[in-house]
């Protein structure tokens, strides 16, 4: 088994940050929507893929597939070096300090509820609290209300204040010696907010309790290390950074991975198992029961190859950049209100907004008819977009292959829609 992979990733990247160049890599920018070019402003939903992803797809299929940590025929063993690079790829991506504490799951939701359903089913009970904050994605409410029902413990939440950061003012009495978890987002995908991680985590570790972050919106985007932001687990979905949907991960410190029952049962997760009962494979194939997505697991690899090559500094910077041209030509159209934090400093490549007089529903429709994809609804935040005393919100976000001249079509085409509307 090949688990040597252990150069750090390249932060600074080993390939210019050229825009036009990395667009040409991605086929589905040449699409017309509408007959015009499609400007894709939706990727906090999920990201555009670059060819090499779709290769090492095809290439698997066509050159090597097989069942992987089974056979000793030539594929299978190739299968399960590839597999395993993948891991260890993504191991080195977030900094993990093995690769075994790297879990292939579906996606984030998966993850997040694979530790309420092990470790927190385990280690929450009757009087203790679980403390998530009040801009969550519905993933990581959603399992802890049901887990806090279950146990009869208390859910808590961290207010998210009008500057769209997170109040932690009181810090110290919401996080008390009765708290089990902190399950929190790095990344706001309403409010681009992004969170204080460590300063949680060392007010978590400081009364024995454990941290988990929701990376879904971060570990695409920036430089993400588990080691200096000293948290326990991670959960990110590969398919909003370059990769294939239907597959996550869920990393997570080993020996809290070790304590933890497995979270389904069947071929690969197992040591032995006789007619009376079973013991558990070692980590991380306890908790990867069945033939897994090996392929999507391959191309995981190839999409963080891909980011590692650009520099997550370069493409935290060239997000950052957008971010504040998007922030200063919005601030121009009289009708649209731009929620979250103001300072674009302290903010992702998200945008939401609200236009005063047109729904969102007609504005991301009549976007469309110019080809440009935006996010309408509660983006999967119900109680955070409620909290703006609205129901739906419309959203621009953006990636790597994203341009100024894009936003300036986007602040045209709401220009375009108000002019219809008000007619
Ligand atoms: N957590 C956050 C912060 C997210 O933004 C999302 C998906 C998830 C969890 C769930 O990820 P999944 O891969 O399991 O679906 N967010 C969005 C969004 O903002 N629009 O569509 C999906």
């Amino acid at each position: 088994m090949n688990n040597t992979y252990s150069e750090t990733a390249p932060a600074a990247g080993t390939r210019k940050f050229d825009v036009e160049s990395i667009r040409s890599d991605f086929p589905i920018l040449a699409r017309k929507i509408n007959g015009r070019n499609l400007i894709y402003l939706d990727n906090a939903a999920t990201s555009q893929k670059p060819r090499q992803v779709i290769k090492s797809l095809t290439d698997y299929y066509e050159q090597t597939n097989a069942n992987v940590h089974r056979g000793v025929h030539t594929l299978s063993i190739e299968a399960t070096d590839e597999y395993e690079l993948a891991r260890s790829k993504v191991a080195n991506f977030i900094n993990a300090p093995r690769p075994e504490e790297v879990i292939w799951t579906r996606n984030t939701s998966e993850s997040l509820n694979l530790v309420a359903a092990t470790w927190a089913e385990q280690n929450v009970g009757e009087g203790d609290n679980i403390v998530i904050t009040a801009m969550e994605h519905h993933s990581n409410i959603v399992p802890w209300q049901q887990l806090a029902a279950r146990k009869k413990a208390e859910l808590r939440y961290l207010a998210a204040g009008e500057d769209g950061l997170l109040d932690i003012s009181n810090l110290e009495s919401i996080v008390d010696s009765r708290t089990r978890l902190v399950a929190m987002t790095h990344m706001s995908n309403v409010l681009g907010t992004v969170n204080p991680v460590r300063e949680l985590a060392d007010r978590a570790h400081a009364v024995g309790a454990v941290i988990l972050v929701d990376a879904a919106q971060s570990v695409p985007h920036m430089p993400v290390d588990v080691r200096s932001l000293d948290v326990d687990f991670l959960c990110f979905s590969a398919h909003k950074m370059l990769g294939p949907t239907g597959i996550g991960v869920l990393w997570g410190r080993y020996d809290l991975l070790e304590e933890m029952p497995p979270y389904m049962f069947g071929g690969d997760m197992i040591l032995e198992v006789t007619y009376e009962d079973a013991n558990w494979n070692k980590l991380p194939y306890k908790f990867e029961a069945g033939t897994p997505n090996i392929a999507d697991a391959i191309a995981t690899g190839a999409a963080v190859d891909y980011l590692n090559d650009l520099g997550m500094d370069n493409v935290w910077l060239h997000e950052q950049e957008l971010t504040v041209y998007a922030m200063e030509k919005f601030s121009a159209l009289n009708e649209v209100k731009i929620l979250g934090p103001k300072d674009p400093t302290l903010r992702g490549g998200v945008v939401s907004f609200i236009h005063e007089t047109i729904h969102p529903h007609d504005l991301g429709t009549a976007l469309d008819q110019q080809g440009i994809a935006i996010r309408t609804g509660h983006h999967c935040a119900m109680p955070l977009i409620r909290s703006f005393d609205v129901v739906a919100a419309a959203r621009a976000s953006f990636y790597i292959y994203n341009t100024k001249s894009e936003i300036d079509a986007l602040v045209n085409g709401i220009r375009e829609t108000e002019g219809y509307f008000s007619r």
